[in-house]
Formats: C-alpha cells, sequence, structure tokens
C-alpha cells in the first residue's frame, strides 16, 4: 500500500486533530449501533496518540478493551469525480471503520496501514466515521498476549503483568498513525517495488508497479537526473516490470544519504496525464559475504540502538516534534542505525531514516512468540502462522522501497530455542524470501548457537545478551565468560555475521555509585563500554545495538518501576552519563 503523497493528480488531506471516543466495555456498541451516531457523553481524544496515557483514571489507563473512536469531515468539492480513500496509518490492534453508518471493513495488526476506498458514501455535506478499536491479544495473534501461564516457556514471564502481556513494553491502544482522506483519478498507481541490482558507472534498478482503472503508458523518470522511461502497457495489463539503467546517479549511504525524487506516471493513450507518484528513493545494495555485512558492496559496521515508540503522554503516537529530537540525538552521539524492535515503527519514521542516512533492521511484531502456547494444536499454530505471514508480507510490501532498511527481523527472543518451536521460524524465513531477495533476514535470537532451532536458515545473526544484568549481577569482570563463547559460539556453528542486538543496564538518572553498583549511572557506562569492547574484536561482529535508546513504558509488574530504564536517555529525551560517555566511545572509534 502506498504512502499517502500530494502531486499533480493525488491530494491528500489530514484528520489529525481531536476526535470524540467512548469506552464499551460491554461490548454493546453494535447492537447500539454506535456507527450509525455517537452515544451521549463522549470525551475528547487526540489523533493520532495512544489513548492510555492520555487518561487519569486507573482502569482506563490500562484498559485493552472495546473503544470507539468519532469524528466527522467533509470531502473537498473538487474532489467529485475523484477516487476518495480513508487512510490509517495504524490502529492498535484491532479496528473496525465505519462510514455513515455502513461498514467499510476492519483490519488486524497493530501497525500496518489500512484504507478503504469510501466512493459514493461521502458525496455531500458532513460525515460521520466511528471506529471500533480493541487491543484484544490471544496466543494466536502477532504479538500474543493473555497466554495462559500452564503452557510454561514464555507464557511463565510476568505473571500477573497489568495489562496481561509477557513482554517488557505496555501494549497501548489506540490510533497511533496518521488519518488521511486522500484523492486519485479513476486509473491509478496501486503498488510500487524499486529495488537497486547493481552499480557501477550506470546504476541498474528493477522497477515493478501494479495499477488500477487501465493506463497505455507507465513512465519512470528521475527528473533530477534526466532520466525517464516510458513502457507501453500490453491490452489489459495492470503490472509492468523493467530494468532502469540510470547514469551517474549517487548511491544511498549513512554518510550521505542520497536521495532522488523517482516519479512514476500512468498516461493514457492519448498521452494525458492519469496518476502521478513520487517517491524518495536511495539507490544502493546490502548483501552479506562470510562474517561482513555488505553496504554498496563495503563492510559496514551497526552502531546504534534497539528503540521503542514510546513518549510521555503520547504513547506509542506517531509525534514528529520527538521524531526529530530522536533522530537529533542519534546523530549527536554517533550512531548510524537501530532496530525498530518489537514492532514496525510508523511509515514518517522510515522516511526519517531513509533522510538521516540510518540503517535499519526493520522488525515484525511477532516480539517473544510462545510456541509451547500453540503446541499440540495444528489449527491454532497454523493460524499462528498465516496470521505472521500476513504481518510478514504487509512489512514488506509496506517498507520495500525504503533505502534505510537493510534487513527483516521476522520476530524477537521468541520459543526458537524448544522443540515445539522448530521448523516455524524457517518456515517464516522461506516465506518472507519469496517477498524480497534483496535484503538479508534473521529472527532475533537469545539463547547460544547450541540451543536455537533454525538459525541455519537466518542470513545473519542478531543476539540479544545481558551478561552481568540478568546473570552474574553486578560482575562487569564476568562479562567476558559468557559473551566470548557466545559470539564465537554462532560463528564457529555458521559462519555468517553477528550483531549485539541487545545488551544494556536499567539505570536510574542521577543514582551514582562509588562502587559501579547495578541501577547506578556509573554501571551502565562501564557495562556497555565492556560490551561494545569486547564485540569489536571479532571480525564477525558487524554491529553493536544498545538496548535501548530512552527509558520506556512497560506493564505493571514487581520487575520495574512504572519503566524498563536502560535507556541512555531519559523518557523525557534528557542523557544519562551513558549517553555522553558512549558518545565519546563512538566518536573516538571509526568502526570496522
Ligand atoms: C530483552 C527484550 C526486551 C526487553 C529487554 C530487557 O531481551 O528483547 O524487550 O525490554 O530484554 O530490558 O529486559
Amino acid at each position: 500500500m502506498l504512502f499517502p503523497v500530494d502531486t499533480s493528480i493525488r491530494e491528500t488531506k489530514s484528520l489529525d486533530g481531536l476526535w470524540s471516543f467512548c469506552y464499551d466495555p460491554a461490548h454493546a456498541g453494535i447492537k447500539c449501533r454506535f456507527f450509525e451516531k455517537e452515544p451521549e457523553g463522549t470525551r475528547p481524544v487526540a489523533v493520532p496518540a495512544s489513548l492510555n496515557e492520555q487518561m487519569t483514571d486507573a482502569g482506563e489507563y490500562n484498559n485493552t478493551d472495546w473503544v470507539w473512536y468519532f469524528h466527522r469531515f467533509i470531502v473537498p468539492s473538487g474532489w467529485k469525480n475523484k477516487r476518495v480513500f480513508l487512510r490509517f496509518g495504524s490502529a492498535s490492534f484491532r479496528a473496525e471503520v465505519f462510514l455513515n453508518g455502513k461498514k467499510l471493513g476492519s483490519h488486524e495488526g497493530g501497525y500496518m496501514p489500512f484504507e478503504f476506498e469510501i466512493g459514493s458514501a461521502v458525496l455531500g455535506g458532513e460525515n460521520f466515521i466511528a471506529v471500533r478499536v480493541d487491543n484484544l491479544l490471544d496466543d494466536t495473534t502477532i504479538p500474543q498476549g493473555n497466554l495462559d501461564p500452564a503452557v510454561g516457556g514464555v507464557a511463565q514471564w510476568r505473571v500477573g503483568n497489568y495489562p496481561n502481556v509477557h513482554y517488557d513494553f505496555f501494549p497501548f491502544t489506540g490510533i497511533h498513525r496518521p488519518v488521511v482522506l486522500y484523492a486519485t483519478g479513476h486509473t491509478r498507481l496501486e503498488w510500487l517495488r524499486l529495488a537497486t541490482k547493481s552499480h557501477g558507472k550506470t546504476v541498474e534498478a528493477v522497477a515493478e508497479a501494479g495499477f488500477s482503472g487501465g493506463a497505455a503508458t507507465v513512465e519512470f523518470s528521475i527528473p533530477e537526473t534526466g532520466f525517464s522511461k516510458k513502457i507501453a502497457v500490453s491490452d489489459g495489463k495492470a503490472t509492468v516490470s523493467t530494468l532502469l539503467r540510470i547514469p551517474s546517479v549517487g548511491l544511498w549511504s549513512p554518510e550521505n544519504p542520497r536521495l532522488y525524487k523517482v516519479v512514476v506516471s500512468l498516461f493514457d493513450s492519448s498521452g494525458a496525464m492519469l496518476d502521478e507518484y513520487i517517491l524518495p528513493f536511495g539507490f544502493r545494495t546490502v548483501g552479506i559475504k562470510g562474517g561482513k555485512f555488505l553496504l554498496n558492496g563495503k563492510p559496514v559496521f551497526f552502531r546504534g540502538f534497539g528503540r521503542h515508540e514510546d513518549i510521555n503522554v503520547i504513547g506509542r503516537g506517531m509525534n514528529f516534534p520527538f521524531m526529530v529530537k530522536d533522530y537529533g540525538l542519534m546523530k549527536w552521539m554517533g550512531a548510524n542505525s537501530f532496530r525498530t524492535s518489537h514492532y514496525p515503527y510508523s511509515e514518517e519514521m522510515m522516511a526519517m531514516a531513509d533522510r538521516e542516512g540510518f540503517l535499519v533492521i526493520d522488525e515484525v511484531a511477532a516480539n517473544t512468540l510462545s510456541m509451547k502456547a500453540v503446541a499440540g494444536n495444528p489449527s491454532k499454530r497454523a493460524l499462528l502462522a498465516s496470521n505472521h505471514k500476513a504481518q510478514i508480507d504487509e512489512l514488506i510490501e509496506r517498507d520495500y522501497n525504503h533505502p534505510c532498511v537493510v534487513a527483516w527481523s521476522l520476530g524477537n527472543e521468541c520459543e526458537s530455542y524448544f522443540p515445539e518451536g522448530k521448523g516455524y521460524f524457517s518456515e517464516m524465513v522461506a516465506h518472507a524470501k519469496t517477498r524480497d531477495l534483496t535484503r538479508p533476514i534473521t529472527f532475533v535470537v537469545m539463547k547460544d548457537a547450541e540451543q536455537e532451532n533454525d538459525a541455519e536458515s537466518y542470513d545473519f545473526i542478531c543476539v540479544n545478551t545481558y551478561p552481568s544484568w540478568y546473570w552474574d549481577c553486578g560482575r562487569i569482570e564476568k562479562i567476558p565468560d559468557s559473551l566470548r563463547p557466545l559470539l564465537e559460539g554462532y560463528w564457529k556453528k555458521y559462519k555468517k555475521p553477528v550483531i549485539v542486538s541487545e545488551f544494556g543496564a536499567d539505570t536510574i538518572p542521577g543514582l551514582h555509585s562509588e562502587y559501579g553498583l547495578m541501577w547506578s549511572e556509573e554501571f551502565q557506562v562501564e557495562m556497555i563500554k565492556k560490551i561494545i569492547g569486547i564485540a569489536e574484536e571479532y571480525p564477525f561482529v558487524c554491529g553493536t545495538h544498545i538496548w535501548n535508546f530512552a527509558d520506556f513504558k512497560v506493564g505493571q509488574h514487581t520487575g520495574r518501576i512504572i519503566l524498563n530504564w536502560k535507556g541512555l536517555f531519559t523518557r523525557e529525551r534528557h542523557p544519562k552519563m551513558a549517553a555522553h560517555e558512549i558518545k565519546k566511545l563512538w566518536a573516538g572509534n571509526t568502526g570496522k
């Protein structure tokens, strides 16, 4: 699904702002026809944002159950002869959308865009949108939630956590990303895939496009370079595929994130333009060779963070000022990369990574999957697998054209180390490869090479490890004892590049210790430096991602004080001592 843009043919209108909402704990809204008229007593809510953090009542703050959002809008009269679409950047986790009393459709998966063509429903006067949202997770959703601890394994992590998820971040609910109304002509570009194939004096890129409504010619052009290629569409066809050979374009890299506007235009047989779409695109290749991750044919080292989309009051909502601030802080530190732990981030966030030159490992929302929860129940396992594949498909479709996305992570710390997981993860990798052969694919693991089942199917290894924090507590001097065998074990067994994708220490800002005690700012500095120092000794280690960029909200549990405090920055984005110290470390080290 294409990101909505304004061009000479297309027009967008934001529906963000203050909407109304109400809770529906009795699930009565369908029967009471809230979709025709909102009930009495609705309250204001900001869109886009999480609902939870905007509330002041405990039950409301922790709510993951049914809520209804309501909004009214007017379609510009100039759009009369256009196709009009209503698009949501995301809604967590499930959304059922109604317009003027009629159901448009529904969507499941909290981090992906969805849209509906709204056609004649909008003609004349005011239109009324009602959206039923819920965040009710179970053992077959991606991610899972509300697991039965009796199945064992990860289902026993954080038992009693409120709201009830077994993983370490708050399950925010709401319309988290922009809502846009947009218009196109009757013939329109539906999808577009661009991939750099090779580069020398001339860059070769494979361009594929699909459209609806019938066109006679498709043109790909890069006005800045004078390049253009027109392709005649054979009768009745709705797709084209071609090789673009473009002389003298610069490559995209973190040092020089060169983006070009690629314009795709559709024409009828008389040469009249039917649609125009503009994509900022960077030409670059990625690959793996031995223990190296290659960008444009040269080894690259990933220096950066695991992150969360998590902000005071806004929760998981897309927010431009925080986005600018966060990229600024990551650059200030000298980072060149991050992982979208543990779910796909907003489209705006990815566009900014393209622009700012960040290498992104783009992660599907399959966090800490319990395979035990579906073991022995083939239909549940099949449903989990098909939901997972749907999320993979939607993510690859959404983010395929981002030069910043250099790899896919199909999940984080899942039960790939139990016999119940064997085969599931390689099945997901094989599926993802049917969608994208241009990028390396992995699952982020947490056990050693001997315990992980399907790692032979991963193109590179991302391993999370917490020596001196979750084991050998406070013993920084013992870090090598577990870190070295972990890294060496993966290299010995698979001969693939390794990224240390998580390591870190909860740190209370302002807490100091002359002994380097856990939770103190000194401990965080020393532990992170030690791990980076050891990891960088190994030629097959191609990156270190500190957990986490900033402190973030988690469910209520005795293991955490409201937040996960492993950030180098506080939740308000104030630097802890480690931010200054790691900045110095990264400045003095040009990587490998
Ligand atoms: C992990 C998880 C991450 C947690 C982190 C922690 O391994 O991947 O979601 O937040 O550890 O701090 O425990």
